[in-house]
């Protein structure tokens, strides 16, 4: 997805108050106001030999943005993987985030791209990394499978069925 640095900030801002639902539960604690990148976008393009496997997203009602949770296995042994953003025509926003802890607070920061370690497995979670998806489609409901497309430092749009689910879900095995 490109849509600009600054407008995805400002959206990010717009939208942190209600991020606090999208991260609500008991996992987490207090949340900062959503930082601007920490860092710039790796230049690496990396390998397209990468497995999404468990996709699914925590479907908020309304204006909440929804989070969104896979595994992405690096099959390459050399290569490094390169997440750069999520797209589907469900959501018209997604952003990737990574939620850490800074003195027994957790905050929540955009990051421009996720890298998988050569033959590595990395778990976007509730409390980790994850998506965060926004401005739904209308009609959207728990059990639904909707096709993302995992975008990758080569350019490549990688299709992934993921499921939609209640917001008392907490991993891939609940509803
Ligand atoms: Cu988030």
């Amino acid at each position: 997805m490109k849509f600009a640095l600054c407008s995805a900030v400002i959206s990010a801002c717009v939208f942190s108050s209600v991020a606090v639902a999208h991260h609500n539960g008991t996992e987490h604690g207090h949340h900062d106001m959503h930082a601007a990148p920490a860092r710039v976008a790796s230049t690496v393009k990396g390998s397209d030999q990468v497995r999404v496997e468990d996709c699914w997203i925590r479907l908020l009602p309304n204006v909440a943005p929804s989070g969104g949770f896979f595994v992405l296995r690096n099959q390459d042994k050399s290569e490094p993987v390169v997440l750069k953003a999520l797209e589907t025509e469900v959501f018209a926003m997604t952003m990737l985030h990574e939620t850490t802890e800074k003195n027994g607070m957790s905050a929540m920061g955009m990051v421009p791209d996720v890298i998988v370690p050569p033959g590595q497995t990395l778990a976007f979670k509730p409390g980790s990394f994850h998506a965060m998806l926004e401005k739904p489609v209308a009609g959207l409901k728990a059990g639904q499978q909707i096709t993302v497309n995992f975008v990758l430092g080569t350019g490549k749009k990688l299709p992934v069925q993921c499921t939609l689910k209640s917001p008392s879900a907490r991993k891939f095995s609940d509803q």
